[in-house]
């Protein structure tokens, strides 16, 4: 399979636009705590490799998957953000769970990202297993919050060009 081996962190990190003048939520899921902290760290520190200021960046907990577009919805409310970033791992049980979880967190943040004009990144591990989750919060396939923190960046540099842009136009 040609995703198989892609490791998911890899980017052209020299041809980013900087963070520096731009505003970041985070919104982590508590659930599966050891997997969304390794994408809290390398999501946060992403964002800082790449200029953003500590004090620019706002982080809030919800208690799982389920509540992170509100928790998008509400702290981007609260701050002046030019994106918000949601992360969480909803593993595969037993039951069929994981669907209704995983679809209601693509199916708000799309809604919530389209109403609001802003850009709301996806940044939820969808395993089958805990090995598959490991792998890709800092394992072989490398760790899904520092490419959740690039199209953040990308996203949120698109929409500053974009809004300068209109602004130039007509006299
Ligand atoms: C209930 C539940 C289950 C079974 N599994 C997960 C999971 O693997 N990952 C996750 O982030 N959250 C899980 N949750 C919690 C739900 O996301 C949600 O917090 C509760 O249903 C309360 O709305």
């Amino acid at each position: 399979m040609a995703s198989a081996l892609k490791n998911l962190s890899s980017y052209d990190a020299e041809n980013m636009p900087s963070a520096a003048p731009m505003s970041f939520g985070i919104v982590v899921s508590e659930w599966n705590h050891k997997i969304t902290h390794a994408l809290y760290e390398a999501c946060y520190n992403t964002l800082v490799e790449h200029g953003a200021q500590p004090e620019n960046i706002y982080t809030e907990q919800v208690p799982g998957s389920f509540e992170l577009p509100v928790g998008a919805k509400l702290l981007a409310g609260y701050h002046r953000l030019d994106a918000v970033i949601c992360l969480g791992c909803v593993i595969k049980g037993e039951t069929s769970h994981n669907e209704y979880i995983n679809q209601a967190v693509a199916t708000g943040l799309t809604n919530l990202s389209i109403a609001s004009g802003k850009p709301m990144i996806f940044g939820l591990l969808t395993p089958n297993d805990e090995q598959q989750a490991l792998d890709r919060a800092g394992g072989k396939h490398g760790n899904k919050g520092v490419e959740a923190a690039v199209t953040a960046i990308r996203m949120a540099a698109m929409k500053r060009q974009l809004t300068n842009a209109k602004q130039k136009i007509g006299f």
